[in-house]
């Protein structure tokens, strides 16, 4: 009897060990079903059939922007006009802001960018899976699953901006307006001139300040700019975006 229950308990750990080790090794459904359900949205499940066909079945080489259209749609959002945030090279101060006070939303603050944000998928010819290993690097090629969906979203989420619009940019760099980077080969040019009165950089400084407003970088994305729609710089510091962040009584408008 005691063999007889050993094994049995062995038999059980493997399940366990196995059922546990599967989820790990595809996580990528549950979080993004996990993800969308914090959201108002009708149908999550549709949502990732629809995000799903952009790659499954693909070279995950060969994957463009505009596979990722029928998600877009599907994932359509009310744009919140004067508080879009727009960032660069600032990706922990921005978020650690805007979760704590409700100023402004980024693309990670909406569905569209929530369910994906921090994760790595792609397909493979001739298999109907999603895989979240040995997939191509950011820098791997160009038309990678991950690149080409943040491409698109980006695109979607300058496309709709409108109002007064933010950009945290980051001041301990040489260059904060990076002309490889999405936000300025992608969002700078998708902003209409009929829906963007101004953009506002907040160019985020540290002890050491490498960058300021008056930076070369800055003249290249005035000239990226549709004519009409005004250009802001303010440098602050990173300290000064963590205390107003964590103080209830400061409002939205006097953080900087
Ligand atoms: O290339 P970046 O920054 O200029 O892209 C940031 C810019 C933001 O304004 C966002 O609206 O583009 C959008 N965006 C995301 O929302 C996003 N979430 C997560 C772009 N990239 C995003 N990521 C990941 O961060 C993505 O996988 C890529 O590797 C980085 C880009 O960061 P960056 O170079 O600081």
């Amino acid at each position: 009897l005691g063999v007889l229950a050993v094994l049995l308990l062995i038999v059980i750990l493997a399940v366990v060990l196995g059922l546990t080790l599967r989820e790990d090794s595809n996580d990528l459904k549950p979080t993004f079903l996990n993800r969308c359900q914090q959201f108002q949205v009708k149908n999550c499940q549709h949502a990732w059939e629809v995000f799903q066909q952009a790659y499954v079945d693909k070279d995950p080489c060969n994957v463009s922007m505009e596979a990722y259209d029928p998600f877009i749609e599907a994932t359509s959002f009310t744009p919140s006009c004067n508080r879009m945030m727009f960032w660069s090279k600032t990706k922990d101060v921005v978020h650690e802001f805007t979760e704590k006070k409700e100023c402004f939303q980024t693309l990670e603050d909406t569905v569209l960018g929530s369910v994906l944000d921090g994760l790595t998928w792609c397909g493979k010819k001739g298999s109907s899976e999603t895989f979240t290993t040995g997939c191509p690097r950011w820098t791997d090629c160009i038309n990678n699953p991950v690149r080409s969906f943040w491409n698109r979203a980006s695109a979607a989420f300058a496309n709709v901006a409108c109002g007064n619009i933010t950009a945290m940019l980051n001041g301990s760099i040489a260059t904060p307006f990076d002309s490889s980077s999405i936000f300025a080969s992608i969002e700078v040019g998708n902003l209409k001139s009929d829906k963007v009165n101004n953009l506002n950089v907040v160019l985020v400084t540290q002890k050491n300040v490498v960058s300021n407003c008056t930076n070369q970088s800055f003249e290249n994305l005035k000239s990226k700019l549709a004519e009409g729609i005004k250009f802001n710089c303010k440098e602050v510091p990173e300290t000064q975006i963590q205390e107003c962040g964590s103080d209830p009584e400061k409002a939205c408008g006097s953080c900087w």
